[in-house]
């Protein structure tokens, strides 16, 4: 029997494959303080979604604008841009099929006293703007988002070891 490890390199670009969809999730400074950050990605996991890019940051003030800029003007927006900026977060990149809509479902309702239980939120938060985690509404801003964070060398084409099992053939 062949024991040898594989260790043969399996990134060979940098683009989704098979245009599979990209979402940019952030796990927001209450995840990350309330422990939650190892629950929230393993959701992900287990849905079958595939991580592709990572950062653990603490962002300005002005990257927290230009990401939640359509709310600019609005009364929670100075509040907001604080509360993104205040702590760590963690930015990732996830892949799968419909995976922004799919995330916007696991995420739950804006407000965590209004998500419903077995949601992200609704697990976890019963907060107005303390929501626990970003994840973009669209693909436009999907993608905006992504290249607000991301180089496109930092995103890692691979593919999962149990990649097959994960979509159909009649998929
Ligand atoms: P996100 O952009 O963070 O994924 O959240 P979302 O789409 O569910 O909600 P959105 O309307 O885009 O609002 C962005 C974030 O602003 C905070 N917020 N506070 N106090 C308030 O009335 C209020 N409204 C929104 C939340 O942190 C929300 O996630
Ligand atoms: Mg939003």
């Amino acid at each position: 029997m062949n024991r040898e490890p594989r260790y043969e390199s399996q990134a060979t670009n940098h683009e989704p494959q098979d245009m599979v969809e990209r979402t940019l999730i952030i796990i927001k400074p209450d995840g990350i303080h309330r422990h939650l950050a190892g629950e929230i990605i393993g959701r992900f996991e287990k849905r079958g979604a595939k991580i592709v890019a990572a950062k653990f940051m603490q962002i300005s003030e002005g990257l927290a604008r230009q990401l939640y800029a359509v709310h600019q003007g609005k009364p929670f927006f100075e509040g907001l841009v604080k509360y993104l900026s205040s702590a760590p977060i963690l930015v990732m990149v996830w892949e799968a099929e419909g995976v922004i809509d799919m995330a916007r479902k696991m995420m739950g309702a804006t407000f965590g006293y209004e998500a419903e239980p077995g949601t992200i939120r609704g697990d976890f938060s019963s907060s107005r703007g303390y929501n626990l985690i970003h994840g973009s509404d669209s693909p436009k801003s999907a993608e905006q988002e992504i290249n607000l964070f991301f180089n496109p060398d930092e995103i890692i084409n691979y593919k999962l070891a149990d990649a097959d099992w994960l979509s159909g053939r009649n998929d």
